[in-house]
């Protein structure tokens, strides 16, 4: 059976195996698990600020074994992380940074080698008392899915 779906093109979507079966899934504006017969079939994805989304990027936060979902947005400049049950299903677990994020994707990688992923991306903070705005690197160290911001030295524009 062939699944028909709509995606948007301004936002990134991401592949990943997000139910352990060994078939790759598609995140889009929707989980789309692969049916193993050559078709996706959607089963339900509710993100803050749905509209705006602007990077998805699957990645194992937690360390249970199952890829989690880290999502970007362009309108609330949010960064959020959403842990997956196992099955696909995403339920949001933390807020990263809370400014307007680079428009490149953030970067995943265990930076302090403790097993845990950690995220690496570029976040603009607005200067006090005037309309400008610094473009900073920030670390975001993962513990147990507990995340630790950081400004990496030198990595501001
Ligand atoms: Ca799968
Ligand atoms: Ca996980
Ligand atoms: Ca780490």
């Amino acid at each position: 059976m062939q699944s028909s779906h709509r995606i948007s093109t301004d936002r990134e979507f991401a592949v990943g195996d997000v139910n352990n079966d060994g078939y790759p899934d598609i995140i889009a504006n929707d989980v789309l698990i692969n049916n193993q017969r050559g078709g996706f079939d959607p089963i339900g994805l509710s993100l803050h600020d749905q509209a705006n989304v602007k990077t998805q990027q699957l990645a194992d936060f937690d360390n249970n074994g199952s890829l989690d979902l880290l999502v970007t947005t362009s309108w609330e400049n949010l960064s959020s992380v959403y842990l997956n049950d196992g099955e696909g299903q995403f339920t949001f677990h933390t807020h990263l940074a809370q400014f307007d994020t680079d428009r490149e994707p953030p970067a995943i990688g265990d930076i302090n080698n403790d097993g845990f992923n950690d995220v690496v991306m570029g976040i603009s903070i607005p200067n006090e008392g005037t309309n400008s705005s610094s473009l900073k690197l920030m670390s975001y160290s993962n513990n147990h899915g507990s995340f630790t911001q950081t400004e990496i030295d030198g990595g501001g524009s």
